[in-house]
């Protein structure tokens, strides 16, 4: 990342980076989660939650390596990095694809719940677009600059569904990634088009806090005998700290996510 794009995550929240995933790693993404969704049925996104209006896959990083290869790609961990500090980790790796209709519209939310601390921020995500994200299907919208707001959306605002006269959607090709400080107000829209709109969030937060999916508790041993230096220090599988704080409950409080 540059210098100017590091300023401009910190200033304004989100930074969206163009052409990320190369084709051939955005069709195995499509064809792994399309795969994972027949196989799942209605048990999809139950390791997390299920949505209305929505199709959710959860806990991705023990279901392929193209889902590995993710969440350790250099550029959001620099970018986790510059949002969070040196003490981070993955919280978690879940699939969203807005489907057609008005229930794939959510409130404004800051993730977890969460407004920075006297340690500052606690939590970072990104939003990996499967698809286009055009004005009609669906895009993620946000309010630059409300990482800084110190509040809740839905704690000063009338109607947090309704839209916000200060917000942005984020439009963007296939490939194409958000990156966000996830205390920015945000949230999915309506995908009014025929086809599901479809993404992959992968989830950080800070070394304090518990992983929305306890990842030494979910991976299977298959996936973690494979695994290196880097996956494992992402995932915090040996970190004592995270086994106390992870373990010991769902890191599933909290809005969304
Ligand atoms: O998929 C999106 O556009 C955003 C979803 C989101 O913010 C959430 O599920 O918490």
């Amino acid at each position: 990342m540059t210098a100017e794009e590091k300023t401009f995550l910190q200033e304004q929240g989100y930074l969206i980076v163009r052409g990320v995933v190369d084709g051939e790693w955005l069709e195995e993404l499509r064809g792994e989660t399309a795969r994972l969704l027949r196989e799942e049925g209605e048990n999809a996104g139950g390791e997390f939650r299920r949505e209305a209006g929505s199709d959710r896959l959860a806990n991705l990083v023990d279901k392929g390596a193209c889902f590995q290869r993710l969440v350790t790609h250099p550029l959001l961990l620099e970018a986790v990095e510059t949002v969070l500090g040196p003490d981070w980790k993955l919280s978690s790796l879940n699939y969203r694809a807005a489907l057609p209709g008005e229930q794939s519209l959510q409130p404004l939310h800051c993730d977890m719940g969460l407004v920075p601390d006297e340690r500052g921020n606690a939590v970072f995500n990104s939003i990996w677009m499967l698809d286009d994200f055009t004005e009609e299907n669906g895009p993620t919208r946000f309010v630059p600059g409300s990482h800084k707001s110190g509040v809740l959306p839905q704690a000063v605002l009338a109607d947090a569904h309704a839209p916000h006269p200060e917000e942005m959607v984020a439009l963007g090709k296939a490939g194409d990634v958000i990156l966000t400080n996830a205390h920015l107000w945000h949230g999915g829209t309506a995908n009014r088009t025929a086809a599901a709109r479809r993404s992959l969030h992968g989830f950080y937060v800070r070394g304090d806090l518990p992983q929305q999916q306890y990842q030494k508790k979910l991976l299977r041993p298959e996936t973690v005998a494979g695994m290196g230096p880097l996956l494992r220090r992402v995932l915090a599988l040996d970190d004592e700290r995270n086994d106390a704080i992870s373990g010991a409950g769902s890191g599933k409080s909290g809005f969304l996510k």
